[in-house]
């Protein structure tokens, strides 16, 4: 069966979060969080970077999270998940998909790092506070895109949205207010109501 090395509050919850929209089962691993398990010799072998998430897909190892989501995706039948592949809209869903990483993700690691997971002697305030004002754009940008949308495709509730909801679920824990970005407050809201993010987020 699918395994999913999975600790709780990590880009885990998107693999997990997925599985659940899709109804695809799967043995949750749980990884102890620490730098010592992650860093272990076991680990390691599994995630060479000593990360979460990874997957064992029957020997198929995979890392990168949103790597996984689109495998799963084309593994799976995930396209009720997915606008129609080669559409421009398909253009419009990878673009997001990919924003969720590659460029909302840096500033909030950045105040996760120095902010919690640091020695405190070796956090340093500057950082936080240029990855605060860096999320602050990239939310008032996310905010504009979302003043007439339902997700962040449109109508569609796509594999997009479990990225991005992702990285505005680790805003809440890292106490980073959505509230001045209604729009995606609102947005935020209407993805946490769904049955496979509490599953997801449970443990
Ligand atoms: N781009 C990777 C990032 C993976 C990553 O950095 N995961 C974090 C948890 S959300 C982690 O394992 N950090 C532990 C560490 O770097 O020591 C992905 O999307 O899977």
């Amino acid at each position: 069966m699918l395994k999913v090395y999975h600790a709780a509050n990590t880009r885990s919850i998107r693999v997990l979060w997925l599985l659940e929209e899709l109804g695809v089962p799967y043995e949750k691993e749980m990884v102890e969080f620490t730098p010592a398990n992650l860093q272990s010799p076991a680990y390691l072998a599994i995630h060479p970077l000593g990360k979460v998430p990874a997957i064992d897909d029957d020997g198929l190892v995979l890392t990168e999270s949103g790597a996984i989501v689109q495998y799963l995706l084309a593994k799976h039948s995930g396209s009720h998940l997915t606008p129609d592949i080669g559409t421009p809209a398909y253009g419009k869903y990878l673009q997001w998909l990919h924003f969720a990483e590659a460029t909302v993700m840096p500033p909030i690691s950045d105040i996760v790092r120095h902010t919690f997971r640091k020695a405190k002697e070796d956090r340093v305030q500057s950082v936080v506070d240029d990855a605060k004002a860096t999320l602050d754009k990239y939310m008032a940008f996310l905010d504009r895109e979302l003043a007439d949308k339902t997700f962040i495709c449109g109508d569609q509730f796509t594999a997009a949205d479990i990225m991005l909801g992702y990285d505005l679920n680790l805003c809440k824990i890292i106490r980073f207010s959505l509230d001045v970005y209604p729009n995606v407050a609102a947005y935020f809201a209407r993805l946490t109501a769904r049955p496979a993010f509490q599953k997801a987020t449970a443990g």
